[in-house]
């Protein structure tokens, strides 16, 4: 049976703010035209973030209440450390309270001064810790994922000649891991190909470099390699997830995304001594063991979580629902990112908005009005989260300028992206009203959290 409904019924709802356009106009403005500033009682559809906003099953919230809180060894973390080691194979699983925390560990480990660390994209989080600890972060997507309009399977590729390029340039010896994220959040939601995977791995082999995956989105990249790679189709996602895995020396995941839960995170790795130092690292800044900053109850959500991402009839409507949305926007002229990814839609800021320039942030420009249109929340991914000023004062853009509706899992129905695709066309149709904007404060890290705007 083809789903065209969602895989599920509703037990439990929440009832969702609804605004006039005359307040929204007000709520933005005391926001600094940030919509990370506004309050969520304001919004009505809230597609900021696909990361922690997942509804939970009923035998989640069964297995929260059913929770045993022992500081140590307690019988959650050992079903989620089971769930986590029979999908990912790993030696090692050590828990942390989301993905950053993740990073921020491993990396106090492997990053530092001088050294250099390849992924296809570095997400903000993951670029900004690596920054944090000296070390350079080096994006080398395929060529085609810059190209926002090419139809492609799998444009989340790493670009496997630019990564021998910069190991035979800086030297194995200066570059202590690489990683691919799956699917390229900053390019997209694309996913990246079993293909690309192990032939990243067998070069990294050749110069004894440890392949790392950033797996937030593990389970709808192995959706995309069943439906798009040939010698899947009959695979399960299980069996696809235990394969990518396979060719991995350890991994970070924020498992807010396909943990279908609202908080947590890990890193696995197979090194008996790394692994040892990452562990030392975590009871001094996150947590014991065996819970790493989480409430042993969110251990026991996670672990079912795992077990239900694996769903195929769960993924068939995850990644159907945002193809949905895609479609109806592209049925009405409005440039996306083609084609839709795992986790959102993502409108091509450049080809909507193309009289504001990249250093006027047409992505933020568009994302605010969205919220004035319809009470939507989106999220620039462009030249505010990425772009820069060079030290003569020269800005740099990002590659691209996004901006990402993300769905939050199991969360809005079908009728609801009907709302936000009549919105979104809206604003596309009166697009010449658009105005450029200026930063008027920022943070020296990870800026776009808190940055303050205006209209120039
Ligand atoms: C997101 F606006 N992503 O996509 P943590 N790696 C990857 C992620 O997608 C990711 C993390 C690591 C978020 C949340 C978010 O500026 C932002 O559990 C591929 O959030 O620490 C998170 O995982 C970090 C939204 C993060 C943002 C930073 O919406």
């Amino acid at each position: 049976m083809s789903l065209s409904f969602e895989p599920f019924k509703i037990k439990s709802i929440e009832s969702i703010p609804i605004t006039t356009k005359e307040e929204r106009l007000n709520y933005i403005k005391e926001a600094n035209y940030n919509p990370f500033s506004l309050k969520s009682d304001y919004i009505t559809i809230d597609l900021l973030t696909d990361s922690g906003t997942t509804a939970m099953s009923s035998k989640q919230w069964a297995a929260i209440m059913d929770g045993d809180e022992s500081y140590a060894g307690s019988r959650n973390w050992f079903e989620f450390e089971s769930i986590v080691k029979e999908i990912t194979g790993f030696k090692h699983i050590i828990p942390t309270h989301q993905g950053r925390a993740a990073e921020r560990i491993l990396f106090g480990v492997l990053g530092g001064p001088n050294k250099i660390i390849p992924n296809n994209t570095h997400f903000d989080t993951t670029r900004g810790n690596l920054e944090y600890s000296k070390a350079v972060a080096v994006d080398l997507p395929v060529k085609e994922s810059l190209d926002t309009s090419l139809i492609a399977d799998f444009k989340g590729n790493m670009d496997l000649t630019a990564l021998e390029k910069l190991i035979l340039e800086k030297g194995a010896e200066n570059i202590p891991m690489a990683m691919i994220t799956i699917t390229n959040n900053s390019g997209g939601g694309q996913p990246v190909s079993m293909e690309n995977i192990r032939n990243t791995k067998k070069l990294l082999a050749k110069y004894n470099i440890p392949l790392y995956l950033d797996c937030c989105r593990f389970a709808e990249n192995a959706y995309f390699i069943k439906k798009r790679e040939k010698g899947y189709e009959n695979k399960s996602i299980k069996e696809i997830a235990q394969e990518m895995f396979s060719y991995a020396d350890g991994a970070t995941m924020s498992s807010k995304k396909d943990g279908l839960s609202n908080t947590g995170g890990f890193i696995g790795i197979n090194d008996d001594k790394i692994a040892e130092d990452l562990k030392t690292l975590l009871i001094v800044t996150e947590g014991f063991i065996t819970y790493g900053g989480l409430a042993r109850r969110d251990l026991a959500a996670l672990a079912q979580g795992f077990r239900e991402v694996l769903d195929e009839n769960y993924l068939e409507y995850r990644i159907g629902q945002v193809k949905y949305l895609g479609d109806l926007l592209t049925n009405a002229g409005v440039p996306i990112l083609k084609p839709t990814g795992g986790h959102g839609v993502y409108l091509d800021a450049k080809l909507f908005a193309p009289h504001i320039k990249p250093e006027n942030f047409p992505g933020q420009s568009i994302a605010c009005e969205i919220f004035v249109e319809g009470g939507i929340r989106s999220c620039e991914i462009g030249s505010v989260m990425f772009g820069s000023y060079d030290g003569n004062g020269v800005f740099e853009p990002a590659k691209l300028e996004l901006v990402r509706l993300a769905i939050p899992r199991r969360v809005y129905t079908k009728s609801h992206i009907e709302f936000i695709a009549e919105t979104i066309i809206k604003v596309y149709q009166n697009r010449n009203n658009l105005r450029p904007m200026k930063i008027t404060w920022q943070a020296p890290f990870l800026r776009h959290f808190t940055a303050k705007f205006d209209y120039l």
